[in-house]
């Protein structure tokens, strides 16, 4: 039996790649991964719950305005939030917007409200099964674009979120979580505007900072002046805890050209792609040869002080 897996899509991209992944497994593969999508945006959600119903789904959105959850949430306004009249009155069940501080502020009360329970469960079924072989810990993948505002704003809370959840209630610490994520050029057949295309790079920009701070943290390798917590609050609370940890171990960035500059033919083909070599890397027989390579690379990355845990992703064939 492969390792128990959890796979987990993180916005309208994420959660299209998780469904092919999903479509790609056979029922035996399917029986030792728990998939689970993230979104804001009911009529994805409600499309993969149509089309695929043993996904998990967790809808981070409520028809709660910006303004209004920040009445809720005065730890968020107060602290850190970018608080902006005008995007007060935005309404979430459509999407973040491309606001990656919207979806981090809606998943705070997700959290609260104890809706994240799709997600428990699946984690649970897994620690079950692994149990039951007694051999290896549950594997975690994240996936996602860096670029809109739902998925990019999840990677760093809902990968701390895994940790904690596996390290406090499972013992499971050591599980590995890898981050499959795809960059902002990929988007550029469907985004054409120039100031998108701009929006679409903060993002990117700002998630990857995010990850690396915090994984540098967690390495020993961030310069002492910073002091960097992440706090969120616990399940059914509404005081805020500190959550520790690396959010990931290994995170693969796919972007739209290889190494001679060639490109793939429309942006389905590269969700594609990118389902493709998360089921070559984490459930294909093949991918035990690549667990066990990275694995191996841990020597490398102590010499390295964890400067390596970023890489690309491809499949040779
Ligand atoms: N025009 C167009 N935009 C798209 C398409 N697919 C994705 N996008 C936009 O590209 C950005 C990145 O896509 P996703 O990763 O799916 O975004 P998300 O995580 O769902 O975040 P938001 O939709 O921004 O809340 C988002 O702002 C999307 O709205 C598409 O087929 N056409
Ligand atoms: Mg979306």
């Amino acid at each position: 039996m492969n390792a128990p897996t959890l796979l987990v899509g993180l916005g309208g991209t994420g959660s299209e790649i998780v469904q092919r992944v999903y479509n790609q497994a056979t029922e035996a593969q399917r029986e030792s991964i728990g998939f689970v999508v993230f979104d804001t945006d009911v009529n994805e959600l409600r499309r993969i719950e149509e089309k695929t119903p043993a996904i998990h789904t967790v809808q981070t959105s409520t028809r709660l305005t910006v303004g209004e959850y920040l009445d809720a949430d005065h730890y968020s306004r107060d602290t850190w939030f970018p608080v902006n009249r005008i995007l007060n009155g935005k309404a979430l069940t459509e999407g973040a917007g491309q606001v990656r501080a919207i979806s981090r502020l809606a998943l705070n009360t997700t959290i609260q409200q104890g809706r994240m329970n799709p997600l428990n469960e699946a984690i649970e079924e897994l620690y079950k099964l692994s149990g039951k072989s007694l051999t290896q810990s549950p594997r975690v993948i994240l996936t996602g674009s860096l670029c809109g505002g739902t998925g990019s704003g999840l990677i760093l809370p809902v990968a701390m979120y895994i940790r904690n959840f596996m390290t406090t209630k499972l013992q499971q610490g050591s599980s590995i979580i890898r981050g499959f994520f795809i960059l902002p050029e990929v988007y550029n057949d469907v985004i054409t505007t120039q100031s998108e295309r701009n929006n679409l790079r903060c993002n990117a920009y700002a998630a990857v900072r995010e990850i690396d701070a915090f994984m540098m943290k967690d390495d020993g390798s961030l310069g002492e002046q910073y002091d960097l917590r992440f706090m969120a609050p616990r399940a059914g609370s509404k005081n805020q805890d500190e959550y520790t940890g690396r959010p990931m171990d290994f995170c693969f960035l796919f972007d739209a050209q290889n190494l001679d500059g060639m490109k793939l033919n429309s942006f389905s083909e590269y969700k594609e792609h990118a389902a493709n070599c998360i089921y070559g890397m984490a459930i294909a027989p093949t991918s035990k040869r690549s667990n066990s390579s990275e694995d191996n690379v841990i020597r490398e990355i102590v010499f390295s002080g964890g400067r390596n845990r970023f890489a690309g992703a491809a499949r040779l064939c």
